[in-house]
């Protein structure tokens, strides 16, 4: 399935992303950035991980329900109850799938599964079928797949397609490794996998070396056909392959990388803009399309450049990626249309009435200061959502709200481990953290 150039973009913010230190959501905040995802294109959206807790289990249903046009998907390991939980979340979803996992690595299956390959097989493959039963689109993803023998992996591999599987997913579930293996491993498994020409084949990289990019874009120039990513790159440890940055580099240089994606990239800046907000982590500054620096230019031989013609110092434009124009300044002249525009650009969609009171409270500031920046109108918006809190105890409460909040999501957790009936580990939840920060396993 890879004789076209389009790329299938499936975003894992909401499940990978989610399990990265300090960027639990709760259900209001999953189905809010759902919804900036459905807006910026993306194909398929993983919306959690059912089994992890009810308030997943609970955000995902409620996103397959409200979300209907990209792919709605819920992981679950490789047994009964997880994948029966997720069939429940995701029945609701006009086009949903399961991603089912299981470690295929010597290493993992040695310590952490305590199971022979021979087990890891017909696990695998009655997991697949008995997703198959629920839902016709299955994903499966051998955990730790760069670290696994690759006579053995093929060999699940082909047990999953032979159970139905529709996307196989190859996960460099540790960061570990380099642009030139994995696309070798790529043409490895298209050669020996019987039926492969049938389904997807999916990179899920992780960026522990700074390579999660790399290699996707490596595995795609394989033939890999779906790429797992997240807004700002977040995810396990080092996080994963930055949406933005595969998306931008697709498009800026087409000579290299030929392909499609449904990507509407005037979206990513206010996808980042969205994601950092919620979860009050910020973006690096120098971080790739989305950091505050990624079109600053400071040095005055640059600037000189920039404003004689941009294309001096710049290889894609800003407003392209949706980073706001510095150059239209917010005051009190400015309408209606400018200020929800920059309200977009920050993250936030008003329907008419909720514009028209931002913009009484915009129009009534802009009076007392002559330039209205972004952080006041973030201060102005959140001050129209909580009607209660008067403009100064709102302006004066949100350091010590996003402080306390951060403090709450401190990253020093962790972990207690038991094992399920199926001999699976199950994390424990401690009563000291919030729940999904506890759940650490996923491809
Ligand atoms: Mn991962």
């Amino acid at each position: 399935m890879m004789e076209d150039g389009r790329i299938t973009i499936f975003d894992t913010t909401l499940r990978d992303g989610e399990q990265s230190p300090g960027c639990s959501m709760n259900q209001q905040e999953k189905l809010r950035l759902a919804q900036q995802l459905d807006r910026l294109g993306v194909d398929v959206i993983e919306a959690g991980f059912p089994i992890a807790s009810d308030g997943d289990c609970e955000a995902v249903q409620e996103i397959a329900t409200v979300i209907r046009r990209p792919i709605i998907a819920g992981l679950a390991r490789a047994c009964r109850t997880d994948i029966e939980r997720a069939w429940e979340a995701l029945k609701p979803a006009a086009r949903p799938r399961i991603h089912v996992f299981l470690a295929t690595s010597d290493i993992h299956l040695q310590y952490k599964l305590r199971m022979t390959r021979e087990q890891c097989l017909a696990q695998a493959r009655d997991a697949v079928r008995l997703a198959k039963s629920f839902c016709e689109d299955v994903e499966f993803s051998p955990e730790d797949a760069t670290r696994t023998d690759v006579g053995f992996l093929c060999q699940v591999l082909e047990a999953v397609v032979e159970a139905g599987a529709t996307t196989l997913n190859i996960p460099d579930t540790v960061g570990f490794t380099v642009p030139s293996e994995f696309a070798e491993l790529i043409t490895t498994i298209r050669k020996n996998v019987r039926g492969i020409e049938n389904v997807t084949i999916s990179a899920h990289c992780h960026n522990d070396l700074g390579l999660a990019v790399a290699n996707a874009l490596a595995a795609v120039g394989a033939g890999a056909r779906q790429i797992e990513c997240t807004i700002n790159g977040i995810g396990e440890r080092a996080g994963n392959a930055s949406l933005e940055e595969i998306v931008m580099t697709m498009r800026v240089r087409p000579d290299r990388y030929p392909y499609e994606t449904g990507i509407a990239s005037q979206q990513l800046f206010p996808a980042s803009q969205m994601l950092s907000e919620i979860t009050g982590v910020p973006v690096q500054p120098n971080k790739a399309i989305t950091g505050r620096n990624a079109f600053a230019h400071e040095a005055g031989i640059h600037q000189d450049g920039v404003l004689k013609n941009p294309l001096t110092y710049e290889i894609m434009t800003p407003i392209s990626v949706g980073v706001p124009d510095s150059k239209l300044v917010l005051g009190k002249h400015s309408g209606r249309h400018a200020l929800a525009m920059r309200c977009e650009q920050l993250g936030y969609q008003f329907d008419r009435r909720a514009l028209d009171d931002v913009y009484r409270r915009f129009v009534h500031l802009a009076d007392k200061i002559k330039h209205v920046e972004d952080h006041h109108l973030l201060e102005l918006i959140r001050e129209t959502h909580k009607p209660a809190a008067s403009a100064a105890a709102a302006a004066d409460a949100l350091p010590a709200i996003l402080a306390s909040r951060r403090a709450e999501r401190s990253p020093a957790f962790q972990v207690a481990v038991d094992t399920n009936p199926f001999g699976v580990p199950m994390p424990v939840a401690s009563e000291h953290h919030h729940e999904q920060d506890d759940y650490l396993w996923g491809v």
